[in-house]
């Protein structure tokens, strides 16, 4: 007779997210289904995936009973700017009067001054602060994140912010997957000459390759910031050093950074709210990921949202990703993200559970590993308090988690009230 580590019974609709490669265009409209199901974990392992009725004659250390709830793998954020010091609540205010985002960096600020309160801040301070922000994406039910530098903008903070996720690696339960982002602004002491500021952040990829600091590159194209020909050489670069890459391309103004993606065969290209009927046309034919990031749209207070429905119906791979940082998408919570991806995006239940699981691991090169619930992979599961999928990102800006499993431990527990806390 088996024997389980935990056995997970009375499940109402289990989303394995079964299927190999990431979902295409199609595939993305059906999500096969179980009812009725339970899932059986050994060593931290999913070991095995049946029926509630097969898994009556099984024993476990432990029995969960999902009491008709859904369950599904760990969500996947695979666009973060984890690591930064302060906050920019004061360009609320600003936007409110209707200074642009990219006005607000010419002027010094936004990015900017974000990398002048990372630069300022200890490692330690840096890794109490990602590790809340960390804390609370796992409450929310991720249990994989991307994490970006990019608040340095020199040698010594950027680093300082690789080596926080570095240790965030070794110390948190969720896995991350790091990202060198240096060429995310022009900092004011190379405003004059962005080209040689480039040459330092290629020059720094030798370390951060001897040190294993990150696995993927990624640049801000945009205007005023860097152009299509900067972002061409500085990937190039990366690549030849054997990094992966990725792009945030189109976000605010169309510059063709969704067919520089394709050209250098990035992993993904991230923002693509401008994305051209071409760019869009050889996303399709790519196996270059759609990462779409409507919180930011959202939040910049934009008209204009990423072209999810042309992009799906063209067969390209859409996921979705929080893009949590202090300016543009401050929230951990990729629950949020899925309501704005059926509001904004249209995009259906079923695309976006493939958005948030599979999809968004093949975008941060995870697609074996995470995103799918399936025999001898990690155990990285939510159990939701919903009846349905459909039903999560239907009932929006609220926490539907009620347990998350991290290689089969509970992680996540959901809370209610300590009923001996004394108020008086
Ligand atoms: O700090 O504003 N778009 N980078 C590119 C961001 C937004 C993050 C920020
Ligand atoms: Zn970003």
């Amino acid at each position: 007779m088996s024997h389980f580590d935990t056995l997970i019974t009375n499940i109402g609709q289990l989303l394995t997210m079964e299927g190999s490669g990431p979902a295409k265009g199609e595939q993305m409209k059906k999500l096969p289904v179980l009812e009725n199901a339970a899932i059986g974990l050994k060593d931290g392992k999913i070991a095995f995936i049946g029926t509630n009725e097969e898994a009556k004659g099984f024993r476990a250390d432990q029995v969960i009973d999902a009491n008709g709830k859904l369950v599904t793998p760990g969500l996947v954020d695979p666009h973060t700017h984890l690591v930064f010091g302060g906050s920019r609540e004061h360009e609320l205010a600003l936007k409110q009067q209707g200074v642009p985002y990219l006005e607000i960096l010419k002027r010094g600020g936004g990015i900017l001054s974000t990398v002048r309160a990372t630069r300022a801040a200890s490692e330690e301070e840096l890794f109490e602060k990602a590790k809340f922000h960390l804390d609370r994406m796992l409450s929310y039910g991720v249990t994989t994140v991307e994490a970006k530098s990019g608040y340095g903008l020199n040698e010594e903070t950027e680093l300082k912010q690789l080596r926080v996720v570095q240790r965030l690696q070794q110390e948190h339960p969720i896995d991350l997957v790091s990202t060198f982002l240096g060429a995310h602004a022009i900092p004011p002491e190379h405003k004059d000459n962005p080209d040689e500021f480039l040459e330092r952040m290629a020059a720094l990829l030798h370390t951060i390759q001897k040190e294993e600091l990150a696995e993927f590159v990624d640049i801000f194209c945009e205007t005023g910031v860097f152009t299509v020909e900067q972002s061409r050489a500085f990937l190039q670069a990366a690549k030849s050093l054997g990094f992966a890459v990725k792009i945030h391309a189109d976000e605010i103004e169309p510059l063709g950074g969704t067919e520089l993606a394709v050209e250098l065969g990035a992993v993904s290209g991230d923002h693509l709210v401008g994305a051209s009927d071409v760019g869009i046309a050889q996303l399709a034919k790519s196996n270059t990921i759609a990462v779409l990031l409507p919180g930011t749209s959202f939040y910049l207070a934009k008209e204009k949202y990423a072209r999810a429905r042309e992009m799906i119906e063209a067969g390209a791979s859409v996921a979705l990703a929080t893009d949590f940082n202090p300016g543009s998408s401050p929230t951990e919570n990729l629950q949020l993200i899925m309501s704005l991806a059926a509001l904004k995006l249209n995009m259906t239940p079923e695309e976006i559970w493939h958005a948030v699981t599979v999809n968004a691991a093949y975008a941060i090169n995870r697609g074996e590993e995470a995103g799918r619930i399936a025999i001898g992979r990690k155990a990285d599961i939510v159990i939701w308090d919903a009846p349905n999928y459909a039903y999560v990102p239907y009932h929006y800006g609220v926490n539907h988690v009620h347990m998350v499993l991290k290689e089969g431990k509970v992680v996540v527990k959901k809370g209610g009230y300590d009923v001996n806390v004394s108020l008086s």
